[in-house]
């Protein structure tokens, strides 16, 4: 006889406490590893892709390398990152925010053809006040939409890009700050552009969720106006704050999410406080859409950020 999962004998104290209406849950109870067994990793997953993203507290004890091992539970990883010189070759550093436009409504990395899975966040520095994390649903988004407008959808197509214009959406006041400068020169050192459906179907959940974000350069068949007509129509959907949910930061505390059906946004308002926060990111397969079509790259090889041969689910 094969048991279901939650009928297994737990042999931790792991609890999924759900803290948010559409998104976010709060698991107690484990001390984070790569040596957590395996029914806990089971637990762990299934509540990432039910409430697509989980928070731990107290999680003091992990360094990189830890962080590293507990994140290849969850599958194969990425490098840090495709363009930007990180110093590691898994670990993506982003201290405080500075031109890093990591304070903007997105998915990461959607520029490429193969999205990463998971993002797994664990905070070292965290600043006396603000810089909380806002996170929203996007198959919930997807599933609110009116049927009119899931038709439409259903059939439309992003081009995403790594090399936005920064100017139009960053009215921080340190943009044109020298180091503001240089991130996003490499950010933007080799550039990729991505095809991919507005609407994917979740390789794990077979949910439909809306693939946008702040890489969308323009949606295919529309132009620059009509695209950002769009765009602002979808995203106010994506973000209505019924749709997210925000995490305030303490030291130790990680969190992960599905990054196939979520966006996130880093709040700017921790002043000149010291913010360090380190990323282990879970490769992903290439998004596909309601009729099966995967996504199309136009520019650029990803290859070694993600090796797609290597993909473990
Ligand atoms: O700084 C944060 O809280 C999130 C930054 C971010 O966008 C990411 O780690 O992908
Ligand atoms: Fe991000």
């Amino acid at each position: 006889m094969t048991l279901q999962l939650d009928q297994q004998p737990a042999r931790t104290d792991l609890e999924v406490h759900r803290i948010g209406g559409r998104i976010g849950a709060r698991i107690d109870g484990v001390r984070l590893t790569g040596d957590l067994d395996d029914a806990d990793v089971a637990r762990i997953r299934a509540a990432i892709l039910q409430h697509k993203v989980v928070f731990f507290r107290g999680q003091d004890h992990l360094d990189d390398q830890a962080h590293i091992a507990l994140a290849e539970r969850l599958g194969t990883l990425t490098t840090a990152h495709p363009t930007v010189n990180t110093g590691s070759e898994r670990v993506w550093t982003l201290t405080a925010n500075k031109g890093m436009a990591a304070n903007s409504w997105h998915t990461d990395v959607t520029f490429v053809d193969r999205v990463p899975a998971f993002s797994i966040l664990r905070g070292v520095t965290i600043p006396p006040y603000g810089g909380n994390t806002v996170w929203a649903n996007t198959a919930d988004a997807y599933e609110r939409l009116p049927e009119a407008l899931k038709a439409l959808v259903d059939n439309l197509w992003a081009v995403h890009t790594n090399a936005y214009d920064y100017a139009d959406r960053d009215e921080s006041e340190d943009h044109d700050d020298e180091v503001a400068v240089r991130r996003r020169a490499q950010f933007r050192s080799t550039s990729y552009e991505t095809k991919h459906p507005v609407v994917r179907v979740h390789p794990e959940t077979g949910e439909r969720s809306l693939l946008l974000g702040h890489f969308v350069k323009e949606f295919v068949g529309f132009n620059q106006r009509e695209s950002s007509t769009l765009f602002n129509l979808l995203q106010n959907r994506v973000t209505r704050l019924e749709n997210t949910i925000r995490w305030t930061w303490q030291q130790g505390d990680v969190a992960i999410w599905d990054n196939r059906a979520t966006q996130h946004y880093a709040v700017a308002d921790f002043g000149e406080e010291p913010r360090e926060v380190r990323r282990i990111t879970v490769a992903g397969d290439v998004p596909v859409s309601v009729d099966g079509r995967p996504s199309e790259v136009l520019v650029g090889d990803s290859s070694a950020y993600t090796n797609l041969d290597a993909l473990i689910s």
